[in-house]
């Protein structure tokens, strides 16, 4: 089985161009002002290798980076995610674990290709995806009433969704991939029309609240690590907005119905205890997004997110 080593590589993405609204490219500066990687060092005793740099991006003008296919931004959301990706797989294939704090979920285009191609080089093993979410985000450009590449990170990642072109994911190669068959969701509640047809027609594993109403956070868990396997590796991507909005307002689409904190935490947990956990995003934190006061509701949604990774990277263990 592979064994983690202790090391941990952190990527931070500043990056808001896969949706609309600005201010989700400073959640990675606030979770690590608020000293999470102080406590991932001193409290975890991870050996943390970080450029102390959260990557930004400059945005093609809109002129250079017209839509295409519908998609917004294309060419800067490829770009990113492919610089991503990179920085991803550098980490991956000395070992560590890695975690990568967003930005929009687009980022998840790259961090997703990069474990995947390192751990097929390293341990010659097909990837698992656990992704927590209040949205499946695996609409094609065509399937999108939006246009925002957030909500179609899977399409790409599992080949739903092809472009040929190099400079619009035309650089995801089938090394980059992973399988329908290797993904589980949890925590849904917001799918699209499309979207749901996707999951009935590939039978993708899917855990929604209601079901997690049904069986308990416990027994969801069980099954979901059961539908994977003990022997493969995972990576758990972690939307906030998968929370409750009282646990988590500050995020560009929160939807009503969501998980509570110690939900979250739960499902964080257990994909660590798994020992399978290869690489962890959380994803979609926006401190400028506030519906309180004093940025209550900021402050609230960055200490949440720093409580998921935590818990990922086992806090919570005795
Ligand atoms: N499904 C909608 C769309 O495609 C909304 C996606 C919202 N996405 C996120 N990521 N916040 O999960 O635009
Ligand atoms: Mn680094
Ligand atoms: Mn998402
Ligand atoms: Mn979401």
């Amino acid at each position: 089985k592979f064994v983690a080593n202790g090391e941990l590589g952190v990527v931070a993405v500043g990056f808001s161009g896969g949706q609309g609204k600005a201010g989700v490219d400073i959640g990675p500066a606030a979770m690590i002002e608020s000293g999470l990687l102080t406590k991932l060092k001193e409290d975890l005793g991870y050996e943390v290798h970080h450029d102390d740099t959260v990557h930004s991006y400059k945005e093609l003008t809109p002129e250079s980076d017209p839509p295409f296919r519908g998609m917004k931004n294309p060419k800067t959301v490829s770009a990113v995610t492919r610089k991503i990706s990179e920085q991803v797989y550098e980490h991956a294939k000395e070992g560590r674990t890695v975690l990568t704090l967003g930005g929009d979920h687009s980022i998840a285009i790259g961090t997703i290709s990069g474990t995947a191609k390192a751990i097929r080089e390293r341990l010659n093993r097909e990837l698992a995806v656990i992704w927590v979410d209040a949205h499946t985000d695996i609409n094609t450009p065509e399937g999108s009433d939006s246009g925002n590449v957030h909500g179609m990170p899977v399409s790409f990642l599992t080949g739903l969704a092809k472009e040929e072109r190099e400079d619009v994911f035309g650089w995801l190669k089938s090394e980059h991939m992973l399988s329908l068959k290797k993904l589980v969701y949890i925590g849904l509640r917001d799918v699209d029309r499309f979207e749901k047809q996707v999951l009935r027609d590939h039978k993708v594993k899917a855990f929604s609240m209601h079901d997690i109403d049904r069986h308990g956070i416990g027994k969801v868990m069980e099954m979901a690590l059961g539908y994977i396997g003990t022997d493969t590796p995972i990576h758990l991507s972690f939307d906030v907005d998968a929370l409750d909005p009282m646990w988590a307002p500050s995020t560009g689409t929160p939807v009503r119905g969501g998980l509570t904190l110690r939900e979250g935490d739960f499902i964080a947990e257990c994909v660590h205890e798994s020992g399978s956990m290869v690489a962890m995003d959380l994803v979609e934190v926006n401190p400028c997004l506030d519906p309180g006061v004093d940025n209550i509701g900021s402050d609230e949604t960055v200490r949440a997110g720093c409580s998921l990774v935590r818990c990922g990277l086992g806090e919570s263990l005795l």
